[in-house]
């Protein structure tokens, strides 16, 4: 199938990574933030399966920063999101429901606490930027909120962890899971987390400063030239089958972090400053009447889902798929969807409305991997 071309502009923004990638032989690139994420390299099935038996570099410089900088950031960052952070401490990094005066989710960051007052907020693709300004203008805050120049360099699958020692150090190792530490490349410290849009293990390197997006690009890529190191990018099925979601496909502002499933990250009660809390509290009152459900769809493998597609229960409404990919590894096709309550126990049985037809799904009880 021939695909259009991206027309670029100064509103399609490149990377520090762009010229790398390029060369590395991107074949398709997605837009997010306003910013060039390339997606497909060999193909989305060669990419998937080196994925998760080797070591790839992503460019997902589109992960923006919204830092918030100065005395009144830690409150500013509380009025955010429901998720308590009274006990966070330096060096962590927290999966981030954050909501509106409705308790709609308007995007689910990465949340990193730099200092007492600074903190980096690494957004999903929506333009939280302006409710953070917003917020802290209105509020009348003592704290600057920009969009620093810092682009996250992924490093994910198997072998990350030899990879990175290579480049960093052995230091690497000791990093915990959602934690970052301070690691030396080229005599400028970066910020070094292990994290990541997989569930293939890995890193994510915070660089700041364009310049020094090349050197280090090129460092990755020669150390690791014997594990068989590639360019890559965030793979749609492997994140499905993870269950990992993505703001704007899976979820919108016409959704709570309890419909998201992302209960387990919010403490509302305690988090006395957050914006939406009075509403989210009516919602754990009342409980969800929907909630995002890993899927498994019968048939061939479907197209990807653009439009979300209806579910039904003897033709009755009962939700709908929001991503779907044919899984490589499980032979099926995978999917998540938003599921009304009636229906969303683990085994029930739906009909989902693909494009090219009716199609029996199932209800899992999790992810896939
Ligand atoms: N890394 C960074 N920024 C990001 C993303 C990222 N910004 C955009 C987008 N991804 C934000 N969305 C997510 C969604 C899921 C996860 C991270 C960011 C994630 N979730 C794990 C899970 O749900 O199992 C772990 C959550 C936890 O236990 O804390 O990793 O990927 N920098």
């Amino acid at each position: 199938m021939s695909m259009p071309l991206l027309s670029r502009s100064r509103r399609v923004r490149p990377t520090p990574f762009s010229k790398r990638v390029d060369a590395a032989g991107v074949k398709a690139y997605s837009v997010y933030n306003h910013m060039l994420l390339p997606t497909v390299f060999e193909s989305a099935e060669a990419d998937y399966h080196h994925l998760k038996r080797h070591v790839q570099v992503w460019d997902v410089s589109c992960e923006r920063q919204v830092e918030l900088a100065g005395a009144d950031a830690a409150r500013l960052v509380q009025m955010l999101t429901p998720r308590d952070f009274s006990k966070v401490a330096v060096g962590q990094c927290l999966y981030t429901p954050m909501v509106d005066e409705t308790g709609g989710m308007l995007n689910d960051p990465v949340t990193l606490k730099l200092d007492e007052d600074r903190y980096w907020v690494s957004i999903a693709d929506s333009d939280l930027l302006f409710w953070v300004k917003g917020l802290a203008q209105g509020m009348a805050l003592d704290v600057a909120v920009f969009e620093p120049d810092v682009s996250p360099l992924a490093v994910q699958g198997p072998r990350s962890d030899d990879l990175m020692a290579r480049v960093f150090g052995e230091a690497v190792r000791g990093i915990r899971f959602f934690r970052y530490e301070l690691l030396p490349f080229q005599g400028h410290d970066f910020v070094v987390a292990r994290s990541g849009y997989s569930k293939q293990g890995g890193f994510e390197i915070y660089v700041d400063g364009t310049e020094r997006g090349e050197p280090l690009w090129d460092a990755l890529m020669s150390a690791g030239e014997d594990l068989d190191v590639r360019a890559g990018g965030p793979s749609a099925t492997e994140r499905i089958e993870a269950g990992l979601l993505s703001y704007g496909n899976d979820m919108t502002l016409d959704n709570t972090p309890h419909e998201c499933g992302l209960g387990r990250f919010c403490q509302t009660a305690d988090a006395v400053d957050c914006v939406g809390r009075d509403a989210l509290l009516t919602v754990i009152a009342e409980g969800p009447q929907r909630q995002i459900r890993s899927l498994a769809i019968e048939g061939e493998a479907v197209p990807p889902c653009i439009e979300p597609w209806p579910v039904t229960v003897n033709g009755e409404h009962a939700g709908q798929v929001t991503s779907a990919a044919w899984s490589f590894d499980f032979e099926c096709n995978a999917a998540l969807g938003m599921i009304e309550h009636e229906y969303w126990e683990p085994g029930t049985q739906i009909m989902v409305d693909a494009p090219d037809g009716q199609r029996v799904a199932k209800v899992m009880a999790g992810a896939f991997i």
